[in-house]
Formats: C-alpha cells, structure tokens, sequence
C-alpha cells in the first residue's frame, strides 16, 4: 500500500469529504509499514473494505415546531464496521453535520473502540438538526420522528448508538422512549442512559475524566503531573465540564472555557461552584459562554478568539474537530505548553499535530485520550445484559483501567527511539491490528 496513490483514488471517489479524507489519512500514514510488512493484510484487501464503511443509511425526519410549521431535517447512521463487536458510536446532532463528518467520526471509532480493549464495531449517526433555541417539546417531536426510522437498524446486539455534540441525557431519554414503545422491549439499545431507567453511574462524566487519567499518564511519562499547573480547556460541553472537574480535583487551575461565540478567561480559576455554573449555562440551551464573564469577577470574555493564546502549561480541546490549527500550536508551544490531548474528536488539523510533535511536546490524540466515553459505554451495555448496576466506584475503577492501559498500549506501539512517545502512531497501529486481525479470522464478509 502507497499512502499517496491509494488517497488519490480514494479522493477521486470521496470528492469533497474533507473530514473523512483527512481521518483516513491520518490513520494510513500510521500504519502504512505494519500494513506492508504484514502481506496478508494486502492479500485480503484490509484497507480497500476498512475505509469504506459496511452500509451508510439516510432519511429525512420531518417534525412540526410549536407553532405547527413543518420542518424537514436529514438523519443518518454510518455502520462502519462490526468485526469485534455491534456497531457502536454516537449521534450529533448540530447544522453543521454532513456525511464527511459522520463518516470521518464513524472510522475514527472503529479504532477508538478496538483500543477499549471492549467489543465494539464503530459507526456514527446524526442528524443537522439545530437544538440551539428550541424548547422541550419541539426536542422530544424531534428525537421521536428520528427515532421512528432509527429504530429499524439498531438493536442491542446489532448497533447501540449514544450521544455526542447536541445529544444529552435529555436527548436519550426522548429517544429511548420511542425506541421502547416502538420494538416492546427494554434492552441496552443506547447508552447514556439516565440512572432510573437503565443507565450507569460515572457515564456523564466519563469522556471527561478519561481525558485527564490518559493526560496523567503522559505528564508522568517526563516526571510531570497536574498539580498546580495551569490548563486552557475549549468547549462548555459534556466533555468539558468532566474535564474541568477531574483536572480540578487533581490540583489544577482551569482558566479558560469556550462557545461558538468567544472563549472567557478566568485567571483565579474555575472551582467547583464555578463548574456547577457550567451545568446552569448549558442548560438555557444558549450555547454561549459570554454569560460567565457576567457572573463572575475578574473574568475577561474574548470574542470570536479560541483559548489558546493564553499561557497555559496543558492544553486540552473539548469542542469540535478542527478547533486548534498550525498558529494556535505554534502559541501553546512559544508559551511553554507541555501537554496537548484532546477531549474532542479531530479537534487539531494535520499541521498543528505535525509542529507539536516535531517540538517533541506531549501529543495526545482524541481516538485514545477521549475513549473513556465509550468505554463507559461499554460498561453501561455490559451492565444491562447482566440486568445489574455497579456502585460509582467500580465504574470508576474500571474507567480508569481502561485508560491506563490505552495508554500503555500508546507506548508499546509508539515509543521512538529517542524516547518521544508517537501517540499518534500507538493509538492507530495498536487500534488498527486487532480489528484487521479479527476482519482475517472472519473472512471475506
Ligand atoms: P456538547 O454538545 O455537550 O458540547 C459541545 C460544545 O462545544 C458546545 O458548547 C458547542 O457549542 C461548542 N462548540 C461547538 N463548536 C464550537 C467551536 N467551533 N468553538 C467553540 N465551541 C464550540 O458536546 P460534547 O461535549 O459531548 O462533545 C464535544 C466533543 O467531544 C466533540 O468533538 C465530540 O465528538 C467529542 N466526544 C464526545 C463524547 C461524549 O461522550 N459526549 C465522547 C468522546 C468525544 P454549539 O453547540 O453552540 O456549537
Ligand atoms: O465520540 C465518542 O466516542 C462518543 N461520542 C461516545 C460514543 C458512545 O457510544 O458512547
């Protein structure tokens, strides 16, 4: 396999995929000489079936507003590949989704839940509907009409889907109730539940508290740890607010949160009450974060910047793909940043991944660093099969245990010879061989 070439034609095939293109690409020039030394891959043509997903299905979903007017919006789930377990990923929902975003997430999955050491196949789905402003009601007609055509190809056995950006427990609920009504059953078929009706505890806060166990083991890996240190976070998300906490709690100060709007810059820190305001401002489903600069003194709103011009030693992306680009890297490291790992999914573009790592800074990619989300997903599903709830400890435990060994596994396969860790090239060979393996002991299907 020539990364190049085989980009080309799949460039040609994909044109205007920009997300997925570059998710593959990534994940390819990982793999490449693993790929080629291994010639059984080649001769059962892994890569041709991997990067393709196993079907993609769309459908409109077509809901009224409180005023009676009809909108139509598009739905979509990408199954991308289930060779060590059901199809399992989230459900966005936010206008800026398109196919390349879902397909781009639905592959970076299938690796990010091979390396959770638990049996999930990877997929993605969504819709470009718009939370933002929309009340209760209008959000439960929504998540009801995209249910009536979702519920036809999951199953908890087949496809479990669970949240991400603009879907929450609210959401899951709305969409597990449609679900239970519709196939007379209750059974795991999402995760994220809420804790009376089949969810488990430590999921809310399970990205979030991932990211900081993994970001942990990278600063002990050059003798460091979050201890007074000083951490710029972007997003006031799901995934921000588990980070702010855990970071908080180990002895760090968290100074800056962001929206689409701006990022606040909050130089005393945002303590526990201040976390607990997080959760407030979310829920006004606003989706801005400027209010906090009001409620809070001392505390500066920048708009329409991104947090990463601040001096900071960790930063720690939460919001979107693509969110800190070559000049942002180039800020954090002239400041002195140590450690950059990422809570969302993609969120550093190609070039900045490349200037971090040659200036040999800790890089954590998202497909290891956030993979306790679905891991506790993977609790929650395991939990439902055997009808039991764990204490928050166990979970816990358990969360943490899968990060330290994603971790581990990110330095058997990506330690150079210098001693920089390529998380980058950990995280994809290790995610890559156990789904290419299992994809050779099933056969050609
Ligand atoms: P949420 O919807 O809870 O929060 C996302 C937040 O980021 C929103 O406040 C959103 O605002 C904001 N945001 C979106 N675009 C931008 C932008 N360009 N600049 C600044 N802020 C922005 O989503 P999550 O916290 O669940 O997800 C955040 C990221 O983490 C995503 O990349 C997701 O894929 C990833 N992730 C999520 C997991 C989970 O379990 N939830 C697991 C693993 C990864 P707005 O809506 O107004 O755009
Ligand atoms: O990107 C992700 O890993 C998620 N949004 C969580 C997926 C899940 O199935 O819990």
């Amino acid at each position: 396999m020539n990364v190049d070439k085989f980009m080309n034609d799949l460039e040609k095939k994909h044109q205007g995929e920009i997300e997925y293109l570059q998710a593959v690409r990534e994940v390819l020039e990982s793999i490449e000489k693993v790929y080629n030394e291994n010639p059984q891959f080649e001769s059962a043509g892994i890569i041709e079936r991997l990067v393709e997903p196993d079907r993609v299905i769309t459908f409109k979903v077509p809901w009224a507003n409180d005023e009676g007017n009809v909108n139509v919006n598009l739905g979509y789930r990408v199954q991308f590949n289930n060779a060590i377990g059901p199809y399992k990923g989230g459900l966005r929902f936010h206008p800026s989704v398109t196919l390349s975003i879902l397909k781009f997430l639905g592959f970076e999955q299938i690796f990010k839940n091979s390396l959770t050491t638990l049996p999930m196949g990877g997929a993605k789905g969504g819709s470009d509907f718009d939370p933002k402003g929309k009340s209760r009601s209008e959000i439960m007609r929504f998540c009801q009409a995209f249910m009536l055509e979702l519920w036809k190809i999951i199953g908890p056995n087949t496809d479990v889907p669970a949240g991400d950006i603009g879907v929450g427990g609210q959401e899951i609920g709305y969409l597990y109730g449609m679900y239970k009504k519709l196939a007379r059953e209750n059974t795991g078929v999402l995760t994220g539940k809420g804790l009376n009706w089949g969810g488990s505890l430590i999921r809310p806060e399970a990205t979030g508290f991932g990211v900081v166990y993994f970001a942990k083991e990278m600063l002990g890996t050059i003798g460091e740890t979050f201890l007074g240190k000083t951490v710029a976070l972007s997003g006031f998300g799901n995934v921000a607010w588990g980070v702010a906490q855990k970071a908080t709690e180990l002895g760090a100060k968290v100074v800056t949160l962001s929206g689409p709007d701006g990022f606040v810059y909050d130089p005393a820190g945002i303590s526990v009450e201040k976390i607990e305001y997080m959760l407030e401002l979310r829920a006004t489903n606003e989706d801005i974060v400027r209010p906090y600069s009001y409620e809070f003194e001392n505390v500066e709103f920048h708009q329409d910047k991104r947090p990463w011009e601040i001096k900071v030693d960790i930063a720690l992306p939460c919001a979107t793909q693509n969110e800190l680009d070559i000049e942002d890297a180039q800020k954090l490291i002239d400041n002195g940043c140590l450690c950059i790992c990422e809570g969302a999914n993609m969120p550093c573009t190609p070039e900045a991944i490349e200037t971090i790592q040659k200036h040999k800074i800790l890089y954590g990619p998202g497909k290891a660093a956030n993979a306790g989300g679905v891991g506790t997903s993977g609790l929650e599903m395991a939990q439902n099969a055997m009808k039991l709830c764990w204490p928050a400890k166990e979970v816990d435990a358990r969360l943490h245990q899968i990060m330290t060994n994603i971790h581990e596994t990110c330095l058997q396969y990506g330690k150079q010879p210098d001693g920089y860790v390529d998380y980058v090239k950990g995280a994809n060979i290790a995610g890559f061989l156990k789904v290419a393996n299992a994809m050779l002991d099933l056969g050609l299907v």
